[in-house]
């Protein structure tokens, strides 16, 4: 395996970062997880967007121009000869000093891992997944943004293993009021009464490339479609529920805390969205 870092491939096991990398040291940086599908990033413009944004909040200067990235990226795949893959584009503050000024730090390094994919097991398209809440909640939005995708993923992190204990891959992350935010690390979305939901930005969620894409396949097959604030109650009582995430494309979610949601199945209309957005991902 090839590891782009900054202008340079570098075997697995010689690719490597210095401890006083504010990335390590302090999670100051920034990621992007995109899919390549047949040799192509899938909206790769989005995903540098949203990078550039991210590193906008956190006053990061990407020492290079997207069309660059853009290059490096497809470059990173040709050279490990990946046509689908799971791609990790990280940008890291630099070498700085153990003290947390932003300034001490040198140029930012910009990384790009091309893996295999390592989606989650078939059975759990098939049977759906079981979640749970987590105490854990998710990044409010007057503390850093959870719009940042920065390497500091403790608080999902956190959820997760929550997750985890009680025998769950994924959990439901709520805000600070209460309401349902996102998972750990997908979007959600629920059918209800013939509508499809989803919360919004202001819930305190990233807002995945995923997520907008299947809002707008969604509103091409003039499905109604509602961004508002999202209860736990509003999940337990739905027609279906499902994940979105670049790993994950649509994932059925049947249950939250206990709750069987709609027949406990992977649903129909979410079955649907996923064979539009998958002839989507094959154009
Ligand atoms: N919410 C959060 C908090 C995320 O981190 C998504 C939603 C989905 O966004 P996209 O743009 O992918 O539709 C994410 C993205 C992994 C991994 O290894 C994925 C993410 C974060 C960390 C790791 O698959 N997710």
């Amino acid at each position: 395996m090839q590891i782009y870092i900054s202008g340079q491939f570098f075997d697995k096991n010689d690719a490597k970062v210095s401890v006083f990398d504010h990335g390590f040291l302090y999670g100051d940086g920034i990621f992007e997880g995109m899919r390549a599908y047949n040799g192509k990033v899938f909206r790769h413009q989005q995903h540098l967007d949203r990078l550039w944004d991210s590193a906008k909040s956190i006053f990061l200067e990407i020492p290079m121009t997207k069309e660059a990235v853009e290059q490096a990226v497809n470059e990173t795949l040709q050279v490990n000869n990946l046509k689908d893959a799971y791609i990790r584009l990280i940008v890291t503050r630099g070498n700085g000093t153990l003290g947390l000024d932003a300034h001490l730090c040198s140029e930012p390094k910009v990384i790009i891992i091309a893996a295999e994919l390592a989606l989650y097991p078939k059975e759990y398209y098939e049977k759906g997944l079981e979640i749970v809440t987590a105490s854990t909640i998710r990044t409010n939005p007057g503390m850093l943004s959870p719009q940042v995708k920065s390497l500091n993923y403790l608080n999902n992190i956190m959820a997760k293993i929550e997750g985890h204990q009680a025998g769950c891959i994924e959990v439901l992350m709520l805000n600070a009021k209460g309401e349902a935010a996102e998972c750990s690390g997908d979007n959600i979305f629920i059918y209800k009464n013939g509508t499809l939901h989803t919360p919004p930005a202001e819930a305190g969620i990233l807002e995945g490339i995923t997520r907008r894409a299947v809002l707008e396949i969604a509103e091409s097959a003039g499905m109604k479609v509602k961004i508002a604030p999202m209860t736990r109650h509003d999940i337990y009582t739905a027609d279906e529920c499902f994940l979105t995430g670049s790993a994950a494309e649509l994932i059925p979610a049947v249950k939250l805390d206990g709750r069987i949601i709609g027949t406990g199945k992977p649903g129909p209309v979410m079955q649907d969205l996923l064979k539009k957005f998958q002839a989507e991902t094959k154009r």
